[in-house]
């Protein structure tokens, strides 16, 4: 295809649903809208340092409204947005403990949003990129006025028919997959478009960086510091040691290991033994990403397989992730499931 690079988004999503003979449009709609809910939620996330100078934090407004938690406020975006366009049949946010049902009045459809709206809120306050992510799923039992269940939604990452996500920074990005690449577009902000600055995004098969919380190592078993040890020991021919970078927020650690190479890690610890299995989500964090970086040449594991293949048993379940180049994620595999050991 020629390259078409300036594109908008809305043009991008047409071509891909042309190209498909059974495409309704519904998916078209559907994208379309959590588009118009990020770009709201971006315009927020731009002015969240002026909140102090305009109005007060935590207090009350100009409009004499409550000023509310950013990631509170793009979870509402996303809902209001989302709930009433038809297609539909449920959502599922990090910010809520149970499925989010489409309210009774709006008409419902087959697909299955899953998202964490803002994802690495914690770091708003210092200016750092944050961003949401989001996972989208059929439902697979066909009728719209059944009842959904929980067990409709939960379906391995391998699933999604799409994911991607918007990563709030020095500008503003969606990177997107719908199973045909990754395409990363960028917010002109005075025009209001998405326009496809990234085509075809490949990750390198193996990368120089390694993005860990090291603070961590102490709560770590042998196998897990033996795998990190990895990308930290001199080897001239794998270009080792690795350079360390951790910022602190998954979708700008992810962001820039996708598209200069790298693994990014957030394994099982013992820091809290309610959850030795790391503090990732697999469905609204790990799933999503898993798929853009598998579309884009990488790899996702949770350290014994891929991440996609893992059968969720719950809606917030947590995974140890081990994401990035295929090549540095295989190795940190191999160490965690005993097939490579230290020395
Ligand atoms: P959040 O969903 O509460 O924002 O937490 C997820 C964030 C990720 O963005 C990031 O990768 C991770 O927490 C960092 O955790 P830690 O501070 O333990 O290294
Ligand atoms: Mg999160």
């Amino acid at each position: 295809m020629a390259k078409q690079v300036g594109i908008t988004i809305t043009e991008h999503i047409l071509r891909q649903q042309r190209e498909n003979p059974r495409a309704t449009g519904a998916f078209t709609t559907l994208l379309n809208e959590l588009i118009v809910a990020a770009k709201v939620i971006s315009r927020e996330v731009n002015k969240a340092g002026l909140v102090d100078i305009l109005g007060g934090t935590g207090e009350v407004n100009v409009q004499e409204e409550q000023v509310q938690k950013l990631d509170v406020f793009a979870n509402r975006v996303i809902f209001e947005r989302m709930c009433h366009m038809g297609q539909l049949c449920c959502m599922g946010s990090e910010e809520v403990a149970d499925l989010i049902d489409i309210p009774s009045q709006y008409p419902k459809g087959n697909y299955i949003l899953v998202f964490d709206p803002l994802d690495g809120s914690s770091n708003i306050d210092v200016n750092v990129s944050i961003g949401t992510i989001f996972g989208i799923y059929k439902r697979e039992s066909k009728d719209a006025n059944e009842e959904v269940l929980l067990d409709d939604v939960l379906q391995p990452g391998s699933k999604q028919v799409a994911a991607g996500y918007f990563i709030y920074g020095s500008s503003t990005m969606m990177v997107y997959t719908t199973g045909d690449g990754v395409h990363g577009f960028t917010l002109y902000p005075s025009v209001g478009e998405f326009l496809l600055s990234h085509e075809n995004i490949r990750i390198p098969e193996r990368g120089k960086i390694y993005s860990v919380n090291e603070s961590y190592c102490g709560y770590w078993d042998e196998k897990t510091k033996a795998a990190i040890d990895y990308f930290k020991t001199k080897d001239k021919k794998t270009g080792r040691p690795y350079t360390a970078r951790y910022v602190g927020s998954l979708v700008a650690d992810f962001h820039r290991n996708l598209l200069k190479g790298g693994i990014f890690m957030y394994p099982a610890d013992l820091k809290d033994p309610k959850k030795p299995t790391g503090k990732l989500r697999l469905m609204v964090e790990a799933n999503p990403l898993a798929m853009v970086v598998k579309q884009a040449g990488g790899y996702a594991s949770d350290g014994h397989g891929p991440i996609l293949d893992v059968q969720p048993e719950e809606l917030h379940q947590r995974v140890p992730l081990f994401i990035g180049s295929r090549k540095d994620v295989e190795v940190a595999e191999a160490f965690i499931s005993g097939k490579m050991g230290p020395g």
